[in-house]
């Protein structure tokens, strides 16, 4: 089992995370990234699968073309945890 995020930390998520935003009726995080085209879609969900494996954390994802959407939330806590955070942090690196 792992933590829920505690309310302090739940509180600075908009300032850590700016780019991502709570997901509609759920306790997970959500963004939405666009790219030129399916080539550097794939080639980004290529890298975030590398990451998630590094991590031990998997994203619910999706793509279409040049979209791809990432939901993250622990399962194993029912809800958002630090996971999420240092997670959303890393797929934001890749993108500089
Ligand atoms: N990913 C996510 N998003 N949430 C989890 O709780 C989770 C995971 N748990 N990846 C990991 C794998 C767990 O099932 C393995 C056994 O460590």
């Amino acid at each position: 089992m792992v933590e829920p995020l505690p309310s302090a930390r739940r509180q600075a998520v908009p300032g850590l995370l700016p780019a991502w935003s709570m997901a509609e009726g759920r306790d997970a995080l959500h963004r939405r990234f666009l790219f030129r085209d399916f080539s550097e879609a794939f080639a980004f969900m290529a890298r975030v699968a590398l990451l998630a494996e590094k991590h031990d954390h998997h994203p619910e994802w999706s793509n279409v073309w040049n979209r791809v959407e990432i939901t993250l939330t622990t399962h194993d806590a029912g809800g958002l945890s630090e996971r999420d955070l240092a997670m959303a942090a890393a797929i934001d690196a890749l993108l500089g």
